[in-house]
């Protein structure tokens, strides 16, 4: 661990609507993959750190779950940890999308005004919108009283240099808070039951993804190389007609979803997986105290 006086440290919250891309960010920002992604609205479900370890620099950024008013006890949660995420920053990325800036996303702006540090407004997906309508458009946002303003495209790498060059000069003088090896608190569990989410959420259409939790129950064998990791989960749905669309015909859903997670588990573990997913129908889970509890979504 170092803690000289050349090291700088702090904290940074990601802020921003629902898809905008912050876990996209985080996970760039880091290099590895510690929050899942998809296309869906309200993918990210809680606060989850990550780690960039640089030569005299450590950032702990915190992914946090897409503001939005939320409409049952599940939303409610993730709103909170957006509290959470807050307390104690050294900085905020307020994020907004090139592709689809509403009026809300400049509210978000104004509600961090009064916030005491400082504040990045981090125009993301640059790379979807062409160089015509980009220019005006980020014009426009450069005017927002902010303490940086920063294009990039989270997917494609462009703008983090600069992002974190600015973020780093914002950094106080502090200790290495974190061995340089580790990129997240989420327990290995949890990143195996996101896992399976996020392919559960990248195969399923409509309103299912919103109704699907996982609960991993038990990993066998973990550590012993010679040997498969068994794992046993469970996916939550809301409705009888939800799990039928889930397994799918002969089982083919479930299948698929199945077999992407576990290829993406054995490269996180780096050891064979053998993966056993049943479906449950909850209903209304995601008012339920109890089923909340179950899935991880209380403080
Ligand atoms: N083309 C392009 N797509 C991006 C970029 N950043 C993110 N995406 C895509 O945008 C979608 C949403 O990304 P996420 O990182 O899950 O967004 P988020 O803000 O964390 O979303 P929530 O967790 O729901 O709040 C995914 O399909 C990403 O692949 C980018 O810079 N360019
Ligand atoms: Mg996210």
């Amino acid at each position: 661990m170092q803690n000289t006086k050349d090291y700088r440290s702090g904290f940074i919250a990601i802020l921003g609507r629902p898809n905008v891309g912050k876990s996209t960010l985080m996970n760039a920002l880091v290099g590895e993959k510690v929050a899942i992604v998809s296309s869906r609205a309200q993918t990210t479900r809680n606060r989850i750190m990550g780690v960039m370890t640089r030569e005299n620099l450590q950032i702990v950024f915190m992914d946090t779950p897409g503001l939005h008013t939320p409409r049952n006890k599940l939303g409610q949660y993730m709103m909170g940890t957006i509290k959470d995420a807050l307390d104690g920053v050294d900085a905020v990325i307020l994020m907004l999308g090139a592709t689809d800036v509403r009026s809300v996303d400049l509210e978000i702006i104004r509600r961090y005004e009064n916030l005491p540090v400082k504040r990045a407004l981090v125009v993301n997906k640059i790379d979807l919108v062409n160089a015509d309508t980009l220019a005006p458009l980020l014009d426009k946002l450069s005017q927002e009283k902010v303490d940086a303003f920063v294009p990039i495209s989270a997917q494609k790498k462009n703008g983090l240099d600069r992002l974190v060059k600015q973020l780093a000069d914002w950094m106080p003088q502090g200790p290495q808070y974190f061995p340089e090896d580790m990129i997240t608190d989420q327990p290995e569990r949890v990143i195996v039951a996101e896992m399976i989410r996020e392919k559960a959420l990248r195969n399923l259409r409509e309103e299912i993804p919103h109704g699907i939790g996982v609960e991993v129950l038990a990993m066998e064998n973990q550590g012993d190389e010679k040997r498969a990791v068994t794992i046993h989960a469970n996916i939550f749905c809301e409705k009888e007609s939800h799990k039928g669309i889930l397994i799918g015909k002969r089982g083919d859903m479930l299948r698929r979803i199945g077999e992407q997670a576990r290829g993406d588990i054995e490269k996180m573990l780096g050891q064979k997986v053998n993966l056993q997913l049943w479906v449950k129908v909850r209903p209304d889970w995601r008012n339920r105290a109890e089923d909340l509890k179950t899935l991880g979504y209380t403080d």
